[in-house]
């Protein structure tokens, strides 16, 4: 497992946000089979690497990404029902999550920021976020908890991570984001945040710290120290 650190430019860094899907836990394998289930029923090509484009997008904004290679077009009405049907699939599937699917290495970096007296919060592109958190036994950890039916405008604006901070009473140069998604990074770094990347395909750019998986992520990563 490789990772870099470059030098802290926030530092010092006192509390942690994170984001959820592919950083706390891989929720991105339930979107694949929920949308995949979706696009076949109408008639949408939908593979992987269209699945990788969803990752940190909110619900409606991924559907446009799906309806991309869509034959006809769809209302706005018929848009909002297509991504409800797809939370009816995505809502059946997370009901199997359970504190086994935490990633490797988070509840040990969890309970370390703890030790450290560091508050944590999780700001999610997912309104099914308070739900999968409850799941996987992690709640009680987080201080404060964004979720998209909080905000208006998705990442890589941030307002998700500008409200998690002010949720912790925390200086937005004191936070660090752990983050799975370009737009998360970009989002983290407009906020003037320290930004650490799950960089899973290596594709991310623009993090002050990356680990290729969430196994390498560690206090003094997320801290810069
Ligand atoms: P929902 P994150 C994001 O979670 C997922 O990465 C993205 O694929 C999904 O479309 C989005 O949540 C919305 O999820 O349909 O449950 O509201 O990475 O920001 O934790
Ligand atoms: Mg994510």
């Amino acid at each position: 497992m490789s990772s870099c650190v470059k030098t802290p430019v926030h530092s010092p860094i006192r509390y942690a946000i994170f984001d959820l899907d592919g950083v706390i836990t891989d929720t991105a394998k339930f979107h694949y089979l929920a949308w995949k289930r979706l696009a076949d029923e109408i008639g949408v090509p939908f593979d992987e690497d269209v699945n990788e484009r969803l990752r940190g997008v909110d619900r409606l904004a991924s559907l446009r990404i799906v309806l991309e290679r869509s034959p006809r077009t769809y209302s706005a009405e018929e848009q909002q029902a297509l991504a409800e049907r797809k939370n009816g699939y995505y809502r059946e599937l997370i009901q199997t999550i359970t504190p086994a699917d935490l990633l490797p290495g988070i509840p040990e970096l969890l309970q370390a920021l703890r030790e450290r007296g560091i508050p944590m919060a999780l700001a999610s592109a997912s309104k099914n976020a308070p739900d999968v958190i409850t799941r996987l036994g992690i709640s009680g950890w987080f201080s404060a908890v964004v979720d998209a039916a909080k905000i208006t405008r998705g990442k890589p604006d941030p307002e998700i991570f500008l409200a998690a901070a002010k949720l912790l009473d925390a200086p937005p140069q004191q936070c660090v984001v752990v983050e799975d998604a370009q737009a998360g990074i970009d989002a983290a770094k407009r906020a003037g945040m320290r930004a650490v990347a799950v960089n899973w395909r290596g594709r991310l750019e623009g993090a002050d710290a990356s680990s290729q998986g969430t196994q390498g992520l560690t206090v003094d990563m997320l801290l810069g120290t």
